[in-house]
């Protein structure tokens, strides 16, 4: 059944496990694949058969199931929502009905999503593909802030595609192809990722017709007017919104693949993976750099937050580089350069009050503590000369002559 194709280029294979020389960019990241789709449209199959059809190809995936209520699943999955929660047991807890249960469970497996993250990128030095199964609910993965941070997570760590799985037989009436359309159209620019339509169960269900309605508006517009005139003969308003609709979605429709599958019989995996390889050169080219400029812009902004903080707290300690540099102080010296606080030992802060202007604010008393105070130090730094300060001194009044690192602010109580 599945069919052997040679999608991705060969080097992809070839520098999978070979290349241990970490050459930069030499070594393809794998894909990720988020089958996102209606329920019963046929995802956990399709991942069934993209996981048999690169096992045939010897290039396992790597899989990960967020669907909490499978009850069977046709392949094994490695990392699986299952194994860290119940989400029957969640419903009973926090007495939800099966949707709400459904869309908890999701929401406490996406915060541990940082710890699966790392499972996946230690894993994707050895894989090509790594496969998102999502719940059947579609809304729960789509309309969620949980899938949305999930798919996030990812997007912003591996190249990601999504392949919205669309149930193709149910999809032959005009209204039901407009609203999956719409549904689709929804999930891209939510996304914003690289998308692929995947028509499965072509087997029952040839997809030609939809692209057709896709590539041709006047098509779909035959197809509209075969199928909703009423006993009249007239459009209903049904018609007139779906076909003005149409001629919204052109756009859209110019935006993405589409391809048909059968998750079934395997056919239509060769477009597929085609596809898949289309889509990441896609997010490669128009993603990536998006995403890195956000990252940048991000750095950006934490380093001129962390500047402006700076200056916020040279400014509060009143010493800003302009009066550190103007102001006519007695002392000059002490090595600005690697100071944080400006051009003076952060030890002689207290030199503030030797200031010619501000000397008026200060006291006789306090003028005289600093004095003492300056006469101590001048002798330190002579005895220092002298090799004098190697020896222990007595403290003086109970108070050590200088505090563990020399700081004269331990040392000397600030005068009152
Ligand atoms: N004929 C045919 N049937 C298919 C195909 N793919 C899926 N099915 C059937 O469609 C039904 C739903 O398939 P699932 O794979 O469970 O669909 P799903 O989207 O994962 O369903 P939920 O997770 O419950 O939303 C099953 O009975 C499948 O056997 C296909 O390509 N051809
Ligand atoms: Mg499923």
């Amino acid at each position: 059944m599945g069919e052997t194709t040679q999608a991705p280029p060969p080097s992809t294979a070839e520098a999978g496990p070979s290349t241990g020389t970490a050459a930069e960019g030499s070594k393809k990241q794998p894909v990720v694949i988020i089958c996102i789709g209606m329920a019963g449209s046929g995802k956990t199959t399709f991942m069934q058969r993209l996981n048999s059809h690169l096992h045939s190809r010897n290039t396992p995936p790597y899989i990960l199931n967020l669907d909490p209520a499978v009850s069977h699943m046709p392949y094994s999955a490695n990392i699986d929502i299952r194994d860290t929660v119940d989400y029957k047991e969640v419903m009973k807890q926090y007495n939800l009905g099966p949707n709400g249960g459904i869309l908890t469970a999701l929401n406490l497996f996406t915060t541990k999503f940082d710890q699966v993250l790392g499972y996946v990128e230690k894993r994707a030095e050895d894989v090509e593909y790594i496969l998102v199964d999502t719940p059947g609910q579609i809304e729960i993965f789509t309309w969620s802030a949980s899938g949305a941070i999930i798919t996030d997570a990812i997007a912003s760590s591996l190249p990601t595609v999504v392949a919205y799985v669309v149930d193709t037989p149910r999809t032959t009436a005009p209204a039901t192809f407009m609203s999956n359309m719409l549904y689709a159209c929804s999930i891209l620019y939510k996304t914003r990722l690289p998308f692929i339509i995947v028509f499965n169960k072509t087997d029952i269900q040839p997809h030609d017709f939809a692209i057709d309605w896709m590539k041709d508006f006047e098509a779909y517009q035959a197809a509209l007017n075969d199928s909703g005139r009423n006993e009249h003969g007239e459009s209903s308003y049904m018609n007139s919104l779906m076909s003005s609709m149409c001629l919204v979605l052109e756009e859209f429709y110019n935006n993405l693949r589409a391809v048909g599958v059968s998750a079934m019989t395997g056919e239509g995996m060769r477009g597929f993976f085609e596809a898949v390889e289309e889509a990441r050169q896609e997010y490669e080219r128009d993603y990536k750099p998006e995403l890195d400029r956000l990252a940048s812009e991000r750095a950006a902004k934490t380093e001129a937050d962390k500047k402006a903080q700076l200056e916020r707290l040279m400014k509060d300690m009143n010493v800003s580089d302009q009066s550190a540099g103007g102001s006519s102080r007695r002392r000059g010296g002490g090595g600005g350069g690697d100071n944080p606080f400006g051009p003076y030992p952060m030890n002689e802060r207290e030199d503030r009050y030797y200031d010619e202007e501000g000397a008026d604010d200060i006291d006789e008393e306090e003028q005289d503590a600093i004095r003492r105070q300056e006469e101590e130090e001048e002798e330190a730094a002579h005895a220092e000369e002298l090799g004098a300060l190697d020896v222990d001194e007595p403290e003086i009044g109970g108070m050590p002559r200088s505090g563990p690192n020399g700081s004269r602010g331990e040392a000397w109580p600030r005068p009152v």
